[in-house]
């Protein structure tokens, strides 16, 4: 499969949520909520990281202590929650191209798409490669717009140690199973200033600001504790989880970088990666078979690659063809031939080389 969530010893998860029986405190920022975004802070280089149910509901919540109007820019590369909690904020997105060498916005794209309406920007860290933040700072502080980050993808890459999470206005990770941390589902909203921390927590509990304060019409976003306990147990050994990753990682760019017709990610420099994913992008004339080709002889094998991302998100058919796919080519055709290939916690160099053989083996 593409990906499998990396699990604690089951013994220690069970230790970590043991508690629970006593204190029957089982979500509302409960202990072990807490404790999880006291770590978090510790590990991400940052000061206020709210946790929420999910990544999803985490990037609405964003949105709603900004209060945006308007336009959003972001991109239609991207798992389709970035899109809709756009939309669903009563936003309307603007769809920016993405560079061909690590998958993000092309900043300088970005300038023209900008209106008076235009109230954000919303970049993704696409598979873990981190947008140019400092081009991107520069336009927004021109124009004085919010920068805020679908950081997904994002959990614990550096970049000249700076932490991703602590890069924008504010940035959203995804705990969800499949990522390289979890909480089974889970995420979190990060602020640069902490008043907008404390907006969150009204945000994610129905806008109460106390027991008996109906300050607005929130909705309700909090982690419980059993996902948070997960989440604990699962950061004690994260260092480790990203090591096996970076193996496997390593061992396709070894086998697959010289291989003709296929395009690996840029490895940005001075970036601590993740190893997120590995996504590749079949350049179908030069290699002799298209990315189905290669999805269909490793489904054979019984090996789940995925299209992540297609389509592109501005293909919502809601939309009602509002966008176009040729006003993003570069999205558009790194879309119809990338396929991320499985990678996770424990994938073993034999496996991996079995993958890289069949898709070796095709044109060979
Ligand atoms: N922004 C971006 C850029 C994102 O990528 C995502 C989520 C979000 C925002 C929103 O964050 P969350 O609200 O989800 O926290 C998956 C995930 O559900 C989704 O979280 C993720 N991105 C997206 C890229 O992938 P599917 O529909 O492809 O997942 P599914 O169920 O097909 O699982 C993929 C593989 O993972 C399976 O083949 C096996 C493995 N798996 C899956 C689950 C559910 C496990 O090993 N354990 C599991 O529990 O969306």
């Amino acid at each position: 499969m593409v990906t499998r969530s990396s699990m604690p010893p089951m013994q220690e998860y069970f230790d970590e949520i043991s508690s629970l029986w006593e204190t029957r405190w089982l979500t509302n920022s409960g202990e072990k909520h807490m404790e999880l975004e006291k770590r978090l802070c510790e590990y991400l280089g940052v000061s206020n990281v709210g946790l929420c149910v999910n990544g999803h509901m985490a990037l609405e919540c964003i949105l709603e202590v900004f209060d945006l109007k308007g336009e959003v820019i972001t991109t239609p590369f991207t798992f389709v929650s970035t899109t809709n909690a756009i939309v669903r904020r009563g936003l309307t997105p603007v769809f920016c191209d993405i560079n061909d060498r690590d998958f993000t916005i092309d900043v300088n794209k970005i300038e023209s798409l900008i209106t008076e309406k235009t109230s954000a920007i919303m970049p993704v860290h696409v598979y873990g490669n981190l947008c140019d933040d400092e081009k991107i700072r520069k336009i927004a502080d021109k124009y004085n717009l919010k920068v805020i980050y679908d950081a997904a993808h994002a959990f614990g890459v550096v970049k000249n140690g700076v932490g991703a999470a602590a890069l924008g206005d504010a940035s959203m990770l995804s705990f969800h199973a499949t990522k390289v941390f979890h909480t089974i589902e889970g995420g979190a909203a990060i602020f640069k200033d902490s008043e907008n921390y404390k907006k969150l927590g009204y945000c994610k509990n129905f806008g109460m600001t106390g027991p008996e304060d109906l300050a607005f019409a929130g909705g309700n976003s909090k982690m419980n504790e059993f996902c948070a306990a997960m989440g604990l147990c699962n950061l004690r050994r994260i260092d480790e989880s990203i090591a096996s990753r970076k193996e496997a990682a390593l061992r396709y760019r070894e086998r697959l970088q010289n291989v003709k017709g296929l395009q690996l990610a840029a490895v940005q420099e001075g970036v601590k990666s993740n190893y997120a994913y590995f996504p590749i992008v079949v350049k179908a004339e030069e290699f002799g078979k298209t990315r189905e080709d290669i999805v269909s002889a490793l489904s054979e094998s019984n090996i789940g690659a995925r299209r992540y991302f297609y389509p592109l998100t501005s293909s919502i058919q809601s939309f009602n063809g509002a966008y176009r796919s040729q006003d993003t080519p570069v999205a558009n055709r790194i879309s119809q031939n990338v396929l991320c290939l499985p990678l996770y916690e424990g994938l073993e160099t034999a496996t991996v080389d079995r993958i890289c053989d069949i898709i070796i083996n095709l044109v060979r």
